[in-house]
C-alpha cells in the first residue's frame, strides 16, 4: 500500500547550480556594476548559444513570450495565422498581441502537433504564416508543414518552446522554418530563471529583433521603431550560462526516468504511454505525457489528478482547458471541430519529470499510480 510523499512531487523543479558556483558568477555582477541592457554576461551568453546552436541568427529576450510577439512583428505577420489550439495560452496571446486572427486547426494523433492533413483547408487569402508547436518537444511533421507554406507563399514559424536541444536527424531544431521561438523559463528542462531566445533563417532579422527588445532605439538619441522592453538580463544570463554546463546531465537524468515510467507503466491497465519518437529525433524529455482511458482505468483523468494529491503528487494538465475554449478566445469561429485536440486535452496528464527527481521516487509514483487503478476497479 503506498504511503504519500512526505515532500510534494510538482511536476517539474527547476536545475540549480551549485550555490557556490552561482555565488561566485554574481561577484561578476557586483564587479560589472552592470545589471541589464546588453550587459557582458548576456553578451557572453549570446556567443555560447550560438556556438551550442552553431548559429549567429540568434537573439535573447527577458521571456518566451516576448520573444514571440516581438518575432511576429519584426516579421510583420498580419492577417489571419494558421495555430494549433493545443499549447500553452501563450502562443495564441503572441497572434492576439499583434491583432492576428487565430485560425485553430486540429492536431494529430501521434504526436499532439499541428495537423498538416487540415491545414490547407483553413488557409484564405488573409492567411499569412503558420504558427505551429513543438509541444512536449515533440517535432512537428516540418517536411508536410514547409511544403503548404512554400506552396502558399506563407512564414512557418515554430513555438519550440518545449523543444531546447532537440535535434532532427542531426540538426538542431530551431534551423527548421522561418523562426523558431525557445522558452527559457524555470518550468523547462534548461532556463535562465526566465528567458527567451528566437532563432531565425534571415539574418537580416537579428538588428529588427535587436530594435524590438529595446524599445526601438538605435543609438543614444535616435529610436527607429515602436519597441517594448523585453531585454534579458544579468541575472538571467549567469543563470543560463550556468545552467548551459549541465545540460547533457539533465537530459540523461530525465532520459532513465522517462525509461523507468514506460517500463513500468506499460503493465497498467487505461494509462497510454507517450508515443515513441521518431527515428531520426535527437529527444530532451521534456514532459511526460501519458492518456488515460477511462473505462480502462477505472477513473477519468481528472479524478487521477486529484486522487494523486492526497499522495502529495502534483501532477498538470497541460493542455487543459483548450485554448479556443478560455474565455477570451470562445467568440472566435473555427470550422474545424479540433476533435482529437479536445480529446487529448480530456485525457492527457503529464507526470512529474526533472533531472533531480530519484529513480526511488518514480518507482512511488509509479506504485501509487498502479495502486489507484486497482482500487478503481474493485
Ligand atoms: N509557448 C509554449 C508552448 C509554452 O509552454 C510557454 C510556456 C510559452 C510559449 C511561453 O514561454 P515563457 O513566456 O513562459 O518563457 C508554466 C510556465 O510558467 C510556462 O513558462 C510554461 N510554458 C507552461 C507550460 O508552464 P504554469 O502556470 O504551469 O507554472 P507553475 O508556476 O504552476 O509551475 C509548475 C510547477 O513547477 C509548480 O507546480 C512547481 C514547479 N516550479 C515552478 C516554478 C516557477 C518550481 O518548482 N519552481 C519554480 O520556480 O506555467
Amino acid at each position: 500500500m503506498p504511503t504519500p510523499f512526505e515532500k510534494p512531487i510538482y511536476v517539474t523543479r527547476p536545475f540549480l547550480p551549485p550555490l557556490e558556483q552561482f555565488s561566485e558568477g554574481l561577484k561578476e555582477i557586483w564587479d560589472n556594476a552592470w545589471l541589464t541592457n546588453n550587459g557582458p554576461l548576456v553578451q557572453r551568453y549570446q556567443k555560447a548559444l550560438s556556438r551550442h546552436f552553431e548559429t549567429d541568427h540568434l537573439c535573447l529576450f527577458n521571456n518566451g513570450t516576448l520573444a514571440l510577439q516581438i518575432a511576429l512583428q519584426g516579421m510583420q505577420i498580419t492577417g489571419e495565422v494558421i495555430t494549433t489550439p493545443y499549447t500553452f495560452v501563450a502562443t495564441t496571446h503572441a497572434l492576439y498581441w499583434n491583432k492576428i486572427r487565430p485560425v485553430f486547426v486540429d492536431i494529430e494523433p501521434n504526436h499532439y502537433t499541428l495537423d498538416p492533413a487540415k491545414v490547407e483547408a483553413a488557409i484564405t487569402p488573409w492567411t499569412t504564416a503558420i504558427l505551429a508547436v513543438h509541444v512536449y518537444g515533440f517535432p512537428c511533421q516540418h517536411a508536410a508543414l514547409a511544403d503548404i507554406a512554400r506552396r502558399h507563399n506563407l512564414h512557418l514559424i515554430y513555438d519550440a518552446a518545449h523543444a531546447f536541444d532537440v535535434k532532427v536527424n542531426g540538426a538542431p531544431i530551431g534551423q527548421l522554418g522561418d523562426l523558431s521561438m525557445f522558452s527559457f523559463h524555470s518550468t523547462k528542462l534548461y532556463h535562465s530563471i526566465e528567458g527567451g531566445m528566437l532563432t531565425f533563417a534571415d539574418g537580416g532579422l537579428k538588428k529588427t529583433f535587436d530594435y524590438l527588445k529595446n524599445f526601438g532605439f538605435a543609438g543614444e538619441v535616435e529610436v527607429v521603431m515602436p519597441g517594448t522592453n523585453a531585454k534579458m538580463n544579468e541575472f538571467q544570463a549567469l543563470m543560463g550560462l550556468q545552467v548551459l554546463n549541465y545540460l547533457p546531465m539533465i537530459i540523461a537524468n530525465r532520459r532513465k526516468i522517462s525509461e523507468l515510467y514506460r517500463a513500468t507503466l506499460a503493465a497498467v491497465p487505461g494509462i497510454i504511454l507517450p508515443p515513441p519518437v521518431d527515428p531520426g529525433v535527437d529527444y530532451n524529455y521534456a514532459y511526460f505525457p501519458v492518456e488515460i482511458n477511462e473505462t480502462e482505468f477505472g477513473l477519468t483523468r481528472d479524478e487521477l489528478h486529484e486522487a494523486l494529491k492526497k499522495y502529495n503528487i502534483f501532477t498538470r494538465r497541460y493542455f487543459y482547458p483548450l485554448v479556443p475554449d478560455f474565455a477570451c478566445y470562445r467568440s472566435l469561429s473555427h470550422q474545424d471541430p479540433l476533435v482529437v485536440a479536445r480529446s487529448a486535452a480530456a485525457r492527457i496528464l503529464t507526470l512529474p519529470i526533472y533531472d533531480s527527481l530519484s529513480l526511488e521516487h518514480v518507482a512511488r509514483i509509479c506504485d501509487t499510480l498502479e495502486h489507484i487503478q486497482r482500487s478503481a476497479k474493485t
